[in-house]
């Protein structure tokens, strides 16, 4: 299929992979960009060294595009940001902040800049100074988070910018996709589900709490000092919540590490960022076939009048039915 998100990025299908911190690196990457999306190596608070080895490794997997994400709370931003102009990789994605001061020389070095915003008036200050699309991100989402969510967030994006709008936030499945589709959206981005994939290097305790996550198992710490941070519900978040509510700020213990401890394993004292979607991911499927059933869910449940759609909607088993589970 083709969008103007597609033929901005060059991929055969408007599905991009979150860039998770830690999480999003290069062989994951590469299998998402092989299988016709975009996968994105996660820059997150990582050394510039790594990050130039993570894109040496997916260009040696794969010809296809590929992307990065900025986290711009990194305290190696100044350093990645350049370095990334002149590695000319094909897209720049970037998070957690503003990439004002970087997109002049991104957009000299003929890289792509997406950035990932979460309100409407982000996105038109990106629109005005260079961006080629914006992923916006409601609050459904993993990770760093701002308030709205991805069903108020779409519409009011879209029309507050006329460049291309990638969704983000609550989609893992074709009913998102198609959800997006109907708010506006030109693709879509999602983290969670490539998180439970089997090209995802992160530990596998991990990926079986996402797997296991039920509606509720998120919960949302750090909102008093600014940062909010969405994440599975174990100790660590307990622990974080109590400090919280005893001293009103505890962000320290989020950013400390603690993500990459989950990612190494330790699904109790670590910080297991994931969106609310992670209640539709029942499985760990390779990355190929995650866009593949993606498109299969979309060709079985589009086109269809609302008055189909509602008799559909009446029978449950549709749900887990052809070209579905
Ligand atoms: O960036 C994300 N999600 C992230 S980054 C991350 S690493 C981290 N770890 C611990 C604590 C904090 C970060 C984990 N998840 N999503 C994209 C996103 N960007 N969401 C919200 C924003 C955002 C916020 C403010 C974008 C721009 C912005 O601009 C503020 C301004 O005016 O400069």
């Amino acid at each position: 299929m083709e969008t103007r998100v597609t033929r901005l990025l060059g991929i055969e299908k408007p599905v991009l992979q979150g860039g998770m911190a830690w999480v999003s690196e290069g062989r994951l990457a590469a299998a998402v960009s092989n299988a016709g999306g975009l996968g994105i190596i996660a820059c997150g608070a990582a050394q510039p060294e790594w990050v130039e080895e993570q894109v040496r490794l997916v260009r040696s997997l794969t010809d296809k595009p590929i992307g990065c994400n900025v986290m711009m709370m990194s305290p190696y931003v100044a350093q990645i940001a350049p370095m990334l102009a002149e590695l000319k990789v094909d897209v720049i994605t970037t998070g957690a902040g503003s990439p004002s001061d970087y997109v002049p020389i991104w957009k000299e070095a003929g890289c792509k800049v997406v950035p990932v915003i979460p309100s409407a008036a982000l996105a038109k200050r990106m629109e005005r100074i260079g961006a080629d699309a914006v992923v916006a991100e409601g609050c459904e989402s993993g990770g760093h988070i701002g308030e709205l969510t991805t069903m108020a967030l779409i519409p009011a994006v879209c029309e507050a910018v006329s460049i291309p709008v990638i969704a983000a936030g609550g989609i893992a499945d074709g009913r998102g996709l198609l959800a997006a589709f109907a708010l506006g959206a030109e693709g879509v981005q999602m983290g969670t589900r490539f998180l439970a994939s089997e090209e995802c290097r992160v530990a596998q305790a991990y990926k079986d709490k996402v797997v296991a996550a039920k509606d509720s198992d998120t919960i949302v710490t750090g909102r008093a000092g600014g940062h909010p941070v969405r994440q599975l519900k174990n100790a660590f978040a307990r622990k974080v919540k109590a400090a919280e509510s005893e001293s009103g700020v505890a962000e320290e213990l989020v950013l400390a590490g603690s993500l990459r401890r989950a990612v190494e394993g330790d699904v109790t004292g670590g910080s297991m960022m994931a969106g609310q979607i992670a209640c539709l991911v029942k499985d760990q499927k390779t990355c190929k076939q995650i866009i593949d059933d993606l498109f299969a869910q979309v060709e079985a449940w589009s086109g269809l009048s609302l008055q189909q759609m509602a008799n559909r909607n009446a029978d449950r088993s549709w749900f887990c039915g052809e070209g579905g589970e």
